[in-house]
């Protein structure tokens, strides 16, 4: 066993970031006599699985051989039949696994029919650096609601703005780039209209060599105030916006809005007068959005934390000072009084970017 293996299978699953989704980015990496002989990786959705491509890579017989995955093989006829048959058909020997497929078509029966063939299965290998790579997936397979990352720009002092509103720029240009590539990878980018009204922002990924994928916009409005001419409806994008509204919206602007190309109209019941995100998270994933950016603003970042859709927070943070007791924090809303019913966090991660820092980590279920 060779723990180096299963990195390099988790490596050549990275590569297919931002274009497998939803289906999880998936790594295979086939030893033989302590040499690699083999590597593949999922490259797009649809396409052909990690082992498969890996088996069509090798350069010499792979009979006999280990092979390293990052998920189990599968043991479906999805778009592909059972990569779990073609190892067993290929007569490996013995299969590392990194974790078992969360997907209900699989859940194990890909592990079982290895084993039932007499091939040696090993599971768990980096498994936590398995799951950290396709926690999209994860929830998506198992929820069918967007993963949702909920991302804030802030100074030391936490504030996301002066005390007159002015926010451009208080990131370094590293972090700014590295939440143009979230952008790409996420299928989706939420903000609140208050956002709108204030910046008129394109919410398209701009990334350096220009290739990046813009992510569905999501605006949430509950009472429609976003203007026709706001650039989120006029600029030409592949993806399109979504408006989340209520019942409660004006229907001729309802109409207006729908009549205009590219845009689309999610209404939901009201929540407190407000969207129901809960509700929109649930309609987002029956459209196939398995991944969310929420670049919320105060209120919109309050409510999505209350209502329990934030599964990860990623804050950055610039070295600079701000200060004023009206300076606007990520959190708005009422705010929680006791600290017994804080918002817990786990796995705190810190990641210097550029001259800032992220911090990032992972919401605790309520
Ligand atoms: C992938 N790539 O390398 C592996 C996957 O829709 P299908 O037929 O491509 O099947 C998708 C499911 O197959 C996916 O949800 C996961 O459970 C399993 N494994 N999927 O896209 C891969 N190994
Ligand atoms: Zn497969």
């Amino acid at each position: 066993m060779n723990v180096q293996y299963m990195k390099r299978a988790l490596a050549l699953a990275r590569i297919g970031a931002g274009q497998t989704s939803p289906n999880p980015m998936v790594g295979a990496v086939i030893v033989k006599d302590g040499r690699i002989i083999g590597e593949g990786y999922h490259a797009f959705y649809g396409g052909p699985h990690a082992e498969v491509n890996a088996i069509e890579n090798a350069l010499e017989d792979v009979e006999g051989a280990e092979i390293y995955v990052t998920l189990e093989p599968c043991s479906h006829y999805g778009k592909t039949p059972p990569c779990a048959l073609k190892l067993i058909e290929k007569r490996f020997s013995k299969v590392y696994v990194a974790m078992e497929d969360p997907n209900p078509l699989v859940a194990g029966r890909g592990i079982q029919m290895l084993r039932k063939q007499g091939i040696e299965v090993e599971v768990g290998l980096l498994e936590e650096e398995a799951r950290a790579l396709n926690e999209v997936f994860l929830k998506y397979i198992t929820q069918k609601k967007p993963f949702c990352v909920l991302k804030a720009a802030m100074t030391l002092d936490g504030k996301i703005a002066t005390v007159t509103g002015e926010s451009k720029w208080i990131t370094s240009e590293a972090s700014r780039a590295y939440v143009h590539q979230l952008r790409h990878e996420l299928r989706a980018i939420m903000v609140g209209i208050g956002t709108v009204l204030a910046d008129d922002p394109a919410l398209t990924t701009r990334l350096e060599d220009g290739n990046g994928r813009d992510p569905v916009r999501v605006i949430v409005d509950s009472r429609l105030r976003i203007p026709l001419e706001a650039r989120v409806l006029r600029n030409k994008s592949l993806s399109p916006t979504i408006i989340a509204t209520t019942d409660k919206a004006d229907p001729d602007k309802a109409t207006a809005l729908q009549a205009m190309e590219n845009v689309q109209l999610i209404i939901t019941p009201e929540k407190d007068g407000k969207v129901d995100l809960d509700y929109l998270m649930f309609v987002l994933g029956e459209q196939g959005i398995d991944s969310l950016l929420l670049e919320g603003g105060a209120t919109l970042n309050a409510s999505a934390l209350e209502s329990g859709i934030v599964d990860k927070v990623m804050m950055f943070i610039a070295p600079k000072i701000l200060g004023g007791q009206n300076a606007p924090t990520p959190v708005g809303g009422k705010g929680i009084e006791v600290i017994e019913k804080a918002v817990q966090l786990k796995a705190m991660k810190v990641v210097p970017v550029g001259e800032d820092i992220m911090v990032e980590a992972a919401v605790v279920g309520r």
